[in-house]
């Protein structure tokens, strides 16, 4: 991609509508912009961002045996009074009325849908085990929507639900989601901590909630020290007895989050506990079965007696994840994007655009690096250098290589690292090489 027909509106100054770093920092680079409160529309850069998180979040659903399909934003009212939450949700919810003064509603989330799909489907035992999952754009009509796209009213999950025959299916289903979860997250340069959660308005008894430490986050966290390093996450997930002693053995090490403390775990942990704030990038929960038994789903058993099936829903916060990202990993100059989720994996730098040599090396390299499947970002305009390297770093794609006519009358030219800044020069054939990974 050219910038001179690129739509990238990037900002100098900090905007003052925003708090936290990740905040300024998607407005400053040109990924989102507010529509009105907690609604944000994705500019180019920021949507080539949240399909790359959507894709890693896809492939690691269906590795985990889960099965896509799409489900609308708005849903019948009659649908939630069917599972009693259409007056229980309460005032998050968003209701509208249509010209017919039918009552419909912008789904908080989709356990009544995805029940009722199911019940009309399924008629036995074989049907079972199912886990589907979609992702779709939620509303909530938060009180204090807040740090951009962390806390929205209108926001994208990943959101699976899970039918099993009995309980002991149901925790396989549970473990092999946690396990995708910290799968999900590691590929995005993310260190996901599971704790013990509260179930709030999606109910169960059985909880997780995802949490990235960051100082900025909205939850206060306790955990073992242990956590803080990395773990294998190298289990057979289709034995069942293998995944849960292995879930088993990962949440053996205390995290809770604020409302599920425990005091004599956190005793035992003693000098090793660990508390901080945290952004919650996923939650997952087993409810048995409330909506199943409350919605009037039911197979026939092996044994020819009806079953209800029991349940359980695992939630990601896809739109959020970016703002959990950026917190992560910036610096002083920008955002540093990990490169599985970077909008682009190299920028371009023609520092002369009104040279006519430096204008055709670089204008070369961009088709090279285009024919070896590269993404790139060419910065071609007739820009300053300076303001061209502060653009680049904002925007924050891994590589940058630069080309001017000093290297170029030597044949070399700048290749940048932007996580490290560590800088070399080569010569553009052997630059083309290191970021196509040849
Ligand atoms: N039905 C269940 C699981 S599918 C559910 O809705 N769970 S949830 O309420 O915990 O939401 C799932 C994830 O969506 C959260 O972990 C969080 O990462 C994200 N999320 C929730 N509310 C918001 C919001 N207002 N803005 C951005 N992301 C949100």
């Amino acid at each position: 991609m050219r910038l001179s027909r690129y739509f990238l509106p990037v900002m100098k100054e900090s905007p003052a509508e925003a708090q936290i770093v990740s905040h300024k920092l998607m407005l400053r680079a040109g990924l989102v912009r507010q529509q009105a409160a907690g609604i944000y529309a994705w500019l180019p850069l920021g949507t080539r961002v949240l399909h790359k998180i959507a894709q890693i979040v896809r492939e690691e659903q269906d590795r985990a045996g889960a099965i896509e399909l799409l489900m609308p934003t708005l849903q019948s009212a009659d649908l939630w009074r069917e599972s009693g939450r259409y007056d229980a949700y309460g005032p998050e919810m968003l209701r509208i009325t249509d010209r017919h003064d039918r009552e419909i509603l912008y789904g908080p989330t989709n356990e009544e849908m995805i029940t009722a799909i199911f019940r009309d489907a399924a008629r036995s035992y074989r049907d079972l085990p199912r886990t589907l999952y979609h992702i779709q754009w939620k509303f909530r009509d938060e009180v204090r929507p807040r740090f951009g796209v962390m806390r929205g009213r209108e926001f994208l999950m990943k959101d699976a639900y899970s039918f099993d025959l009995d309980e002991q299916g149901a925790r396989h289903s549970y473990n092999r989601m946690f396990v995708a979860y910290l799968r999900t997250y590691a590929r995005m340069g993310l260190r996901a901590i599971p704790m013990q959660a509260d179930t709030g308005p999606i109910g169960g008894d059985l909880s997780h909630e995802f949490i990235v430490l960051a100082p900025t986050g909205e939850s206060e966290v306790f955990y073992h020290k242990a956590w803080e390093q990395d773990r294998s996450l190298d289990v057979d997930a289709d034995d069942a007895a293998a995944l849960q002693a292995f879930v088993g053995g990962l949440t053996a090490d205390y995290a809770a989050t604020d409302e599920k403390r425990d005091e004599g775990r956190e005793r035992e942990a003693g000098e090793a506990l660990r508390t901080s704030r945290g952004i919650e990038v996923g939650h997952i929960f087993y409810f048995g079965t409330k909506y199943s038994a409350a919605m009037g789903l039911k197979v026939q058993g092996p044994d020819g007696s009806d079953v209800v099936p029991q349940m359980g829903s695992y939630g990601i916060g896809v739109s959020r994840l970016m703002g959990a990202i950026i917190e992560a990993s910036h610096d002083d100059k920008g955002i540093i994007w990990p490169e599985a989720v970077a909008p682009f994996k190299v920028g371009l730098i023609n520092m002369r655009a009104d040279d006519a040599a430096c204008a055709a090396a670089a204008d070369d390299l961009y088709q090279k690096l285009s024919d070896a499947g590269v993404e790139v970002l060419y910065d071609d305009r007739d820009e300053r250098g300076g303001a061209k390297f502060a653009t680049m770093d904002l925007i924050g794609l891994p590589w940058q290589i630069v080309i001017g006519p000093k290297g170029l009358a030597n044949g070399v030219v700048e290749l940048k690292r932007r996580a490290t800044g560590e800088r070399e020069e080569l010569s553009a054939e052997a630059a083309l090489a290191k970021v196509a990974g040849r």
